[in-house]
């Protein structure tokens, strides 16, 4: 028998961890880590091996899906179906234009890494600015919103390889695999996180849970969540009265350092502590923790993120990056500029805020002070519509009202904050089709479910992560094996439809064939024009690996181009007054208890339950915690109880966990079903889950420019229900 061993990398998850398979006959009969690889030194975790399994599951669907008139799918071919949503997208286009044609680019629209830039070339060529991704219900103050307002700095900021402390906020990367450069390294992060140890990294951690990260720290505020934006303007007005900042770089690259401090002032540590539940002191300590440095960075992740007041959290978070100067200097070498990413030359300056990505883009018909929001990309800047409103755009009657809605590998009726809502706004749309392995509570919405390749059944290269390492790494991945039966990439999708409407599709390096479908290899060449290293050098090299690119010196600033990072961009004020105001809010009786989100290790957002290794391991979201809670509730370990909220009303299966603070419940997303009473899905509460976004209201706490619902702080309350 044919067998032949190929080097490949998992994309279950953006961690890409590098991987060997072993393939006999067009089988995969091994995936094993790809142990040469100096990166990641052989890591792989549990949800990786599951790949083998996912390609044959009896749920994964073998062939695409239409939708038959009395709810029930039946096969249809790809290019059939094509075919028919073609014809149905023009009709809509016509009758409604531009802007009622949307798309969702979830989770695993990422993890092919052609599927967002062809997906944008459709849009371009339809002219419907209604393209949204996870991205903005995920952490739209981070790659957006705070960069906008403050501005950037073009060397980037001191990444965990070298780095003498770093501040980590709500971000569990022993778990998750997700870090921003900074933070613990998704890549390998166990080893990452020892290396620095043994280095001599300080280790602050924020959270209300003793997480795999916060229980390797050197200090950790078990904080109440909630108040992260008080806790580090507090940690901010300790080193500016104690005069820990860089007054040298701040003298030359920021400004409204006063005004921020007049704001800070009120934040003191004392002022602090009682509603963040953490002693002055430790408030104190963590300052001059991460003010000694003198490298290393402060880090956000999903927790705070998605809890109150992101975008004055987000500011103060890149502040206090800044007044530390906390960023590569003239003359230092840049650990990582990028391998697939443009090459060119790198300055030690700032670029200013850019107070016009938040005026003059397309506005949200649901809210004026909504709108595009635009993310900072290697490649420029790149808008997009804010998901956390989508529903309401879908709901809202009128001109550019969303009719149809393309979802690529993703599953809003489970990840959209407001559950019956975005049951609603589904239920409503003219033509809703999802790209998507396996029939999700979604898909069984759709009109058409289109079947897709997997990650081992396509090439793709890590453009994702480019920047993400800490070191210039790349791999290009083959085909390891040939997808059976009628199946399409994500790119496909758009590349076909463009082409049976009509379309001439561009990309950044020129336009796409649209006569003859273009080869993976040729649309990641376009995409990446003008890299440091030539895709074909990546393409012809077996495994991943790090790159021999030129060092990057940063170059002095220019007087004619270098700007300053505004500390204090207009509308701060008015966050800080509510971030402070929260501090004396009386607790709501009536839902005392906090419910905050995580991620589990043996799931990926919706993926995974169905896997049999991963489903061994639980197959439902837990409401975790503290056994004296539970106690004093009346609740068993493993009882059924119902959390509730002001909003909705959730079956979950109270679980004891002693790392979490007591007055919180932690609790993943993305589980369960249909709200549908009809479905009922909460009798299968043990089976399948439950939504915590049934218990939120997306518009109640609405952030500025974003939208951003609240989807973490939510306050519950819970009751036994057996
Ligand atoms: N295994 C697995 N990995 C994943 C995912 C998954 O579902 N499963 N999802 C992926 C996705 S989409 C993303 S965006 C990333 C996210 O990656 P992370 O941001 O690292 O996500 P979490 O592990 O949920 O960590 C969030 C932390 O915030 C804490 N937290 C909650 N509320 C607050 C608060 O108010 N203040 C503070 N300071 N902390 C708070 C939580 O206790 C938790 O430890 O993970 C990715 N990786
Ligand atoms: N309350 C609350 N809500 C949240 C969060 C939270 O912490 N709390 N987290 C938010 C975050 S960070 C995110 S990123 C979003 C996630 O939002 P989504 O991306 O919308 O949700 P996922 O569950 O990741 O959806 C992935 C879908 O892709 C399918 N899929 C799996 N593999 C493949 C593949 O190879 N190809 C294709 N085409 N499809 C595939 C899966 O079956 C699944 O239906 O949820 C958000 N929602
Ligand atoms: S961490 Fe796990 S899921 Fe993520 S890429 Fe690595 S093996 Fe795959
Ligand atoms: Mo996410």
């Amino acid at each position: 028998m044919a067998s032949k061993t190929v080097k490949t990398y998992c994309r279950f998850c953006h961690a890409y961890c590098p991987m060997e398979a072993t393939v006999e006959d067009n089988r995969l009969v091994a995936l094993v880590p790809d142990s040469d690889n100096a990166i990641y030194g052989g890591y792989t975790c549990v949800k990786g091996r599951q790949l083998i399994e996912q390609i044959d599951h009896p749920t994964r669907l073998q062939q695409s899906q239409k939708k038959q008139a009395d709810g029930t799918f039946a096969a249809i071919g790809s290019e059939q179906a094509l075919d028919e949503i073609a014809v149905q997208l023009a009709t809509i286009l016509e009758r409604y234009g531009p802007r009622s044609i949307a798309s969702y680019n979830g989770t695993y629209s990422y993890q092919n890494s052609a599927a967002h830039d062809v997906a944008r070339a459709f849009h371009a060529a339809i002219g419907s600015p209604s393209y949204y991704t996870s991205v903005t219900i995920d952490q739209p103050a981070k790659v957006a919103i705070g960069p906008t307002r403050m501005g950037w700095w073009n060397g980037g900021s001191h990444m965990w390889n070298d780095a003498d402390v770093a501040l980590i906020i709500g971000n569990n990367t022993l778990v998750s695999h997700y870090s921003i450069p900074g933070g613990i390294p998704s890549f390998s992060p166990h080893n990452a996180l020892r290396e620095g140890r043994r280095r001599g990294v300080k280790l602050i951690c924020i959270d209300p849970r003793v997480t795999e990260v916060a229980s390797r720290c050197d200090l950790h505020l078990q904080v109440r969540p909630g108040h992260d934006a008080a806790v580090v303007a507090a940690i901010i007005s300790v080193i500016l009265s104690e005069q820990l900042h860089d007054k040298a770089f701040c003298d030359e690259h920021v400004a409204g350092l006063e005004q921020l401090a007049q704001q800070v002032a009120r934040f003191t540590p004392e002022a602090v502590a009682a509603a963040a539940g953490v002693p002055a002191n430790q408030i104190v300590a963590a300052a001059r923790l991460f003010a000694a440095g003198p490298r290393g960075s402060a880090v956000t992740g999903t927790g705070p993120e998605m809890g109150p007041h992101p975008n004055l959290l987000q500011h103060l978070v890149q502040s206090l990056n800044a007044i530390c100067g906390r960023h590569y200097r003239a003359g230092e070498r840049l650990p990582n500029p990028g391998v697939l990413t443009p090459a060119g030359p790198r300055s030690a300056q700032a670029t200013g805020p850019q107070p016009q990505w938040l005026r003059d883009g397309v506005r949200s018909r649901v809210a004026d002070d909504i709108g595009e929001t635009v993310v900072l990309s290697p490649y420029g800047p790149l808008a997009e519509m804010p998901t956390a409103v989508i529903s309401d755009e879908m709901l809202l009657a009128g001109e550019g009202q969303i009719k149809a809605l393309i979802c690529v590998g993703g599953n809003p009726l489970l990840a959209w904050p407001d559950q019956e809502k975005t049951h609603r706004a589904l239920a409503g749309l003219e033509l809703l089709v999802c790209i998507d392995l396996k029939l999700s509570a979604t898909a069984q919405m759709a009109d058409y479910v289109l079947a897709p390749k997997l990650c081992l059944e396509r090439e793709d290269v890590t453009l994702l992560t480019d920047i993400w390492h800490d070191k210039p790494y790349s791999q290009y991945t083959r085909t390891v094996v040939e997808a059976e039966g009628d199946k399409i990439e994500e790119w496909e999708f758009f590349w076909a439809v463009g082409k049976r409407m009509g379309l001439a599709l561009s990309m950044r390096g020129g336009p796409i064939d649209m006569r003859e479908k273009p080869t993976k290899f040729d649309l990641l060449a376009n995409i990446t024009k003008g890299s440091r290293v030539p895709l074909a050098d990546i393409y012809h090299t077996e495994g991943g690996r790090v790159f021999d690119v030129p060092d990057v010196i940063l170059g002095p600033p220019d007087p004619a181009t270098q700007e300053r990072m505004q500390l204090h961009p207009p509308g701060v004020d008015e966050e800080f007054a509510a971030a402070h105001a929260d501090l004396h809010r009386a607790p709501d009786r009536d839902y005392p208890l906090l419910l905050v989100s995580r991620r589990m290790k043996n799931t990926y957002n919706s993926t995974g339950p169905e896997l049999s290794l991963l489903k061994s391991k639980g197959t439902t979201n837990p409401a975790f915690m503290h056994s004296r809670e539970l106690a004093a509730l009346d609740i068993a370990d493993g009882e059924i109880v119902e959390v509730r909220s002001r909003h909705g009303a959730i079956p979950a299966i109270a679980t004891a966990a002693d790392d979490i603070r007591p007055g919180v419940i932690s609790m993943s997303h993305c589980w369960g079903g249909s709200p549908d009473p009809t479905a009922r899905t909460d009798e299968q509460i043990r089976e399948i889950g439950s939504n915590t976004n049934r218990l939120i209201d997306n518009r109640e706490h609405a952030e500025k420019y974003s939208g951003m619902a609240r989807q973490s702080s939510i306050a519950v309350a819970i009751r036994k229900l057996s």
